[in-house]
């Protein structure tokens, strides 16, 4: 029997990458051992609810991008394996996955795109320049949407219901951040790059304010852009001013061969960023220009406590089913999809409408810890995880509320 509904299962595969395109192909991973079970076949009344996802997994940050659609096929598949009913019917959730290449344009193309699919709900999208143009698409269609990893204080504050988030945003980010690198790092003279994107920006001007309040001076503010790969000039001008901490507002993609210029000008700093800094592929794109100690970044969330063991076991399954360890926000992903499902279990539909309060309201133990939202959507009680690079592995500092 097993073997009969693995076999329809291979079929279903083929004729959806046949046929279907707004399936996309999930991000390339190991093939699944002889040994692995086929997973339950859905009963042929099945709910069929469609999450979409939406990352950049093509272009710069791809490796980013593929993390998180990782994550969200993982939560698809344990929800189905679960078989949670909605309402009277049991559910058979589809993940219809887009990639917005980290682009703002190609992002509301691919959120239109998902709305005329008629998606129950949206995970996504990764950065705050595409999650921002795109959320009053969901909005104005009244579809739910949880962003597992847009910080932009923005997002949430522009009046919508159907928006959420389940990380940290840029004011706590580059708050924590300013205020470390001048009472921990005992940073003076602090230099910023951002690279002119909605976070990018955004996370450069919190952590200078804080920067500032802590009683920093900022000794030069310069710009990149989010494709850049010579930052010579910009370098060789904040050298001048002889900064001990430069924070940088971007994504690894940017920072690795940032860190690489920063070396071969022999600036002795701190080098301090965001979310998008912090990830694993740091190190690999920074080479042996990471030293010791010297990167200083953070995550927008957090996981202690009880928290801590199951995490790392998700991480465990991730990486063996994913043949890569996660980079960042894959288990926040992972809970995004979940409290959408807990919400459409609680209202007894997957009807947006209906089931958008219990969202609002929902009180979920995730993956990366408690999860319930404040009148904006907002995280409730946020947390930061602060991280620096040893030995080229991203090596946790503190868990910091
Ligand atoms: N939060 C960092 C990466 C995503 C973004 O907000 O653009």
């Amino acid at each position: 029997m097993q073997l009969k509904w693995t076999a329809v299962a291979l079929a279903a595969l083929a004729l959806v990458a046949c046929g279907k395109k707004e399936e996309a192909a999930a991000p390339a991973a190991p093939a699944p051992t002889a040994a692995a079970p086929a997973p339950a076949a859905p009963p042929a009344d099945a709910l069929v609810v469609k999450i979409g996802h939406v990352a950049p997994t093509s272009g710069a940050i791809a490796h980013l991008g593929k993390d998180n659609e990782f994550g969200a096929r993982m939560a698809i598949e344990d929800l189905n394996a679960k078989g949670i009913k909605i309402g009277d019917k049991v559910a058979k959730f589809e993940l219809l996955a887009e990639d917005d290449a980290a682009d703002p344009k190609q992002g509301t193309a691919v959120a239109q795109k998902l709305v005329d699919s008629k998606v129950n709900g949206i995970v996504g999208h990764l950065n705050s320049g595409t999650t921002i143009p795109a959320s009053k698409l969901y909005s104005d269609a009244g579809i739910p949407q949880i962003s597992p990893s847009a910080t932009n204080p923005k997002y949430t504050r522009q009046g919508f219901k159907t928006t959420f988030r389940v990380v940290a945003d840029d004011t706590q980010l580059g708050g924590t951040l300013g205020k470390y690198a001048v009472e921990t790092l005992k940073g003076k003279n602090i230099a910023v790059i951002d690279d002119r994107t909605a976070y990018g920006q955004g996370v450069a001007e919190e952590f200078e304010k804080a920067a500032k309040a802590a009683g920093g001076t900022i000794v030069g503010h310069e710009f990149t852009t989010d494709k850049s790969t010579d930052f010579n000039a910009i370098l060789t001008k904040l050298k001048g001013a002889k900064p001990d901490v430069l924070f940088f507002g971007g994504m690894d993609a940017v920072g690795g061969p940032m860190l690489k210029q920063v070396k071969q000008l022999g600036m002795n700093v701190k080098f301090m960023g965001g979310d998008g800094l912090c990830t694993g592929e740091l190190a690999k794109l920074a080479g042996d220009a990471i030293g010791e100690d010297m990167v200083v970044c953070a995550e927008a969330g957090g996981v202690d406590g009880d928290f801590k063991a199951p995490l790392d076991a998700w991480k465990a399954k991730f990486k063996e089913k994913n043949g890569v360890e996660v980079q960042i926000y894959a288990p926040y992903v992972y809970d995004a999809v979940q409290v959408l499902a807990a919400a459409m279990e609680k209202a007894g539909s997957s009807d947006p409408e209906k089931y958008l309060p219990e969202v609002s309201k929902v009180e979920y133990k995730g993956l990366t810890g408690p999860i319930a939202f404040d009148e904006k959507g907002d995280i409730k009680n946020g947390a930061l995880t602060l991280y620096t690079y040893k030995g080229g592995a991203r090596t946790q500092i503190a868990v910091v509320r």
